[in-house]
């Protein structure tokens, strides 16, 4: 009686390589699966703390911020992400002598290199205490849109996917109406990058 035992064929390797291939693939897809999950709850949350932000500016002046800073200051933007250049001055002031908001560092850029004239930094009181117009990004590095209900039907240059590109508020397809009627619209692109008037894989506060 001969022995059973024999080393593996060569097919029988091949077999075992592409399973293992196969474990390797489904495993990094998972773990970029986990991240894309992790990226969207974080926007989630970063997205709940802003609405209480605004909220909370709200309380003290009577209104949301404008989704311009021409509108409170008169200053002329580059017309860029001002909904959320403005959002994030308004919460950064210190006018009433509180600020509404605990901004993440690693969130806040200012991708569109623009600056607010210096005298109205001291007006404002903001944090910041420099002149940069910052922006406040989703995990995927596109700024949030932010729109103040007096604003919604109007079309707003925002970035997205790294460029700029034209957006409004969003509104329910099933109702027609505009979503937070009388409030304001917070959304992020989401994993794509691409602004869909917070439809698609667009994160947003409903
Ligand atoms: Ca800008
Ligand atoms: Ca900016
Ligand atoms: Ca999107």
């Amino acid at each position: 009686m001969g022995s059973q035992q024999k080393g593996f064929t060569l097919i029988e390797l091949l077999v075992v390589i592409a399973i293992i291939g196969v474990l390797a693939g489904m495993g990094s897809q998972m773990m970029g699966y986990s991240i894309k999950k992790g990226n969207i709850s974080a926007a989630e949350s970063e997205i709940q703390r802003l609405i209480l932000g605004v909220e909370s500016f709200q309380l003290d002046h009577g209104d949301y911020p404008p989704t311009s800073m021409e509108e409170a200051y008169e200053v002329s933007g580059n017309g860029l992400d001002t909904g959320n250049e403005s959002m994030v001055a308004h919460l950064a002031s210190r006018a009433k002598g509180r600020t509404y908001f605990d901004f993440t560092e690693e969130y806040l850029e200012n991708l569109d290199n623009d600056s607010l004239d210096k005298s109205l930094v001291d007006e404002i009181s903001w944090v910041f205490g420099d002149n940069q117009l910052r922006e406040y990004v989703d995990p995927w590095g596109n700024p949030y849109v932010y729109i103040h209900n007096n604003d919604y039907g109007r079309e707003f240059s925002v970035t997205g996917d790294g460029k700029p590109v034209m957006v409004s508020a969003g509104q329910s397809a099933k109702t027609a109406t505009y979503y937070e009627p009388i409030r304001f619209q917070i959304w992020s692109a989401g994993p794509d990058g691409i602004h869909e008037n917070a439809e698609g894989d667009d994160v947003s506060q409903w």
